[in-house]
C-alpha cells in the first residue's frame, strides 16, 4: 500500500474513533400521540424545537407497507374514524399545497413517509414553516393542529392537499416532552 494511503486511512480512523457523539442541547417541548382509524394507539412523535425548525421524531407501527403522505393539520382534534376534524392542512399563510406548487407549500406540508414491510414507519424531519412558539405559524395556535398520515402519497402538487387520499392516523400535538408509551 502506497504510504500516503496509509498515512491518509490513520488520519481518517484515528479521528472517527475519537469523534464523540454530540449531545442534544435541545429537548422535546412537544409531543403526539398517534391513533389509527379503530381508535387504537399506533405510534407517538415528539417535537424540539430548533433554529431550523420544528424536528419531529415519529415512530408508528402497524402502518400499511408504503410510501404515505405526512402532514400537519390545521385543527387539534383526532376524532375517529375519518379524522375529518384535524380540517385541512396548516396553512396560516395562506399558500397553495405542495413543494412542486407556484406559489406553494402550505406550513404543515412536509415529506412522504415510507413503511416498512413489518409494518414499522420511524422517521425523524424538520419542519422549517412552522414552530413551537407562539407567532403566526405556532402549532399550538387557539385550535392547536394535529398530525396525519395518509393512506396514500403526496404528489407535492395536486390542490388542496397532494391527493394522498384516506386519513389512516391522526395525532393531536400537545405541550410537554412526555409521550404515552406506544401500547
Ligand atoms: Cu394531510
Amino acid at each position: 500500500m502506497h504510504p500516503r494511503l496509509i498515512l491518509l486511512l490513520a488520519a481518517c480512523c484515528t479521528g472517527a474513533a475519537l469523534a464523540q457523539p454530540r449531545t442534544p442541547t435541545a429537548q422535546p417541548t412537544a409531543n403526539a400521540t398517534f391513533h389509527d382509524a379503530q381508535g387504537r394507539q399506533v405510534g407517538t412523535a415528539t417535537l424540539t424545537q430548533t433554529p431550523a425548525g420544528v424536528l419531529l421524531d415519529a415512530r408508528l407501527t402497524g402502518v400499511e407497507p408504503g410510501t404515505h403522505a405526512f402532514h400537519v393539520h390545521q385543527t387539534g382534534k383526532c376524532d375517529a374514524p375519518d379524522f375529518k376534524s384535524a380540517g385541512g392542512h396548516y396553512n396560516p399563510t395562506g399558500t397553495n399545497h405542495g413543494y412542486y406548487a407556484p406559489k406553494g407549500t402550505h406550513a404543515g406540508d412536509m415529506p412522504n413517509q415510507i413503511a416498512q414491510p413489518d409494518g414499522t414507519l420511524t422517521f425523524q424531519v424538520v419542519n422549517p414553516r412552522v414552530s413551537l412558539d407562539a407567532g403566526k405559524r405556532s402549532l399550538f395556535d387557539a385550535d392547536g393542529s394535529a398530525l396525519v398520515l395518509h393512506a396514500k402519497p403526496d404528489d407535492y402538487e395536486s390542490q388542496p392537499a397532494g391527493d394522498a387520499g384516506g386519513r389512516i392516523a391522526c395525532a393531536v400535538v400537545e405541550r410537554g416532552a412526555t409521550t404515552r408509551p406506544a401500547r
